[in-house]
């Protein structure tokens, strides 16, 4: 599609795929071929895995927190797959199946939800930034990377997630800004799951969609309905191959929705009512997508149970792994926190080392 000169997004999400399976068209976008869908719902069938084990993980006491993105896999399977080995991904905390749908073993991913004090992944194997917690900072660091791959020469494209309440961000604006003044390859892709913990989308912004929010900035924006991987996968196409061929950064709007609390921190009944839950079951992305493969013949009991197997083997490795109490060292908290320790650090060091040695002494 050639919309380098397009600022506006479509009026209405752009969807290739209806809520019941049935194929639908939309202006300048294809329909994905069957392979690659497929590869894609396994895709989805593992996230949803991942996702709900780790929910548990957290309710047994083995997690300290997860941000789940159950409803949401379409969009995180997606950002994955339309980006190449050179691209690269600046996640948020909702989006670990993302990252592991780059690939990234979920353990190593998880080792930061477990509470360790590191990311658990190197950033540079699978081109993949630490999880972003503080909102919207991450898209500074996409810009400054897709900024230097121009410097450099490199055709790599910069993959840059985040949620609606982070577009409220003073961050978000210096992303975009500096983004499009200096033409950086950077994909910015919002999921809006309609909430920022218990603040609904009405109390965020009165915009008339967050991808209208390029138009200011002189950046292209689309939307996209979120639970429709099919949809998703060539709208993001769309956007890295435009970033990649020099068109500047993109923004495209996910409409999606969290289908689950914030984390388990959250109470979520406490601001909305289970009827706006019910409402999008039937919007769901695995179900959607299945109902497609299956009317195209590409997908049958055999080859689903197949995805469903490969996905159990990583839950399965999940609660092997992770119900493990492995040694901890606590003195490793003191380890890379500056090239030359000070004094206090020092001092704070050696307090516990010997706090450790009386408690062994007392064993
Ligand atoms: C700078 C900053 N302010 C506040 C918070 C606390 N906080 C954590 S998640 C969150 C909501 C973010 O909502 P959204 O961007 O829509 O992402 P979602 O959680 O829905 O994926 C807030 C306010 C934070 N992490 N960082
Ligand atoms: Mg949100």
């Amino acid at each position: 599609m050639d919309s380098s000169q397009r600022l506006l997004p479509a009026t209405t999400p752009v969807s290739l795929v209806e809520p019941d399976g049935s194929p639908v068209s939309a202006p300048g976008y294809a329909m994905p071929d069957n392979s690659r869908l497929l590869r894609a719902f396994g895709g989805l069938v593992t996230a949803r895995r991942l996702n709900d084990q780790a929910t548990a993980l957290v309710r047994q006491g083995r997690l300290a927190v997860y941000p789940s993105s159950h409803g949401q896999e379409a969009c995180q399977v997606a950002a994955a797959h339309v980006l190449s080995s050179e691209d690269w991904l600046f996640p948020t905390y909702r989006d670990t199946a993302c990252v592991v749908a780059r690939g990234v073993d979920p353990i190593e991913v998880l080792t930061l939800f477990k509470g360790d004090w590191h990311t658990g992944y190197d950033p540079n194997v699978h081109r993949v930034a630490p999880q972003a917690t503080p909102l919207a900072t991450q898209l500074l660091h996409a810009a400054g990377v897709a900024h230097a791959a121009t410097l450099r020469g490199q055709r790599s494209v910069v993959m840059a997630l985040c949620g609606d309440g982070a577009t409220s961000e003073g961050d978000f604006h210096e992303a975009l800004n500096f983004a499009a003044v200096f033409r950086a390859p950077v994909v910015f892709f919002i999921q809006n799951n309609e909430y920022a913990i218990s603040v609904p989308l009405a109390r965020q912004t009165v915009a008339p969609s967050l991808a209208h929010k390029g138009v200011g900035y002189g950046i292209p924006g689309e939307r996209v309905d979120g639970n429709d991987i099919a949809a998703l996968l060539e709208v993001l196409d769309d956007a890295v191959e435009r970033a990649r061929a020099g068109a500047g950064p993109q923004l495209v709007e996910a409409h999606t929705y969290r289908m689950q609390a914030h984390t388990n921190a959250d109470d979520e009944t406490r601001y909305r009512d289970r009827s706006e839950v019910a409402e999008w079951e039937p919007k769901d992305p695995l179900r959607r997508a299945e109902a497609y493969l299956r009317a195209q013949g590409a997908l049958d009991d055999a080859a689903h149970e197949r995805f469903r197997e490969e996905a159990e083997a990583v839950a399965a490795r999940m609660r092997e792994i992770l119900n493990q109490d492995p040694p901890r060292d606590p003195s490793t908290l003191f380890a890379h926190v500056y090239a030359e320790p000070t004094q206090q650090l020092r001092a704070q060091h050696e307090q516990v080392r010997e706090e450790l040695q009386r408690e062994e002494a007392a064993l």
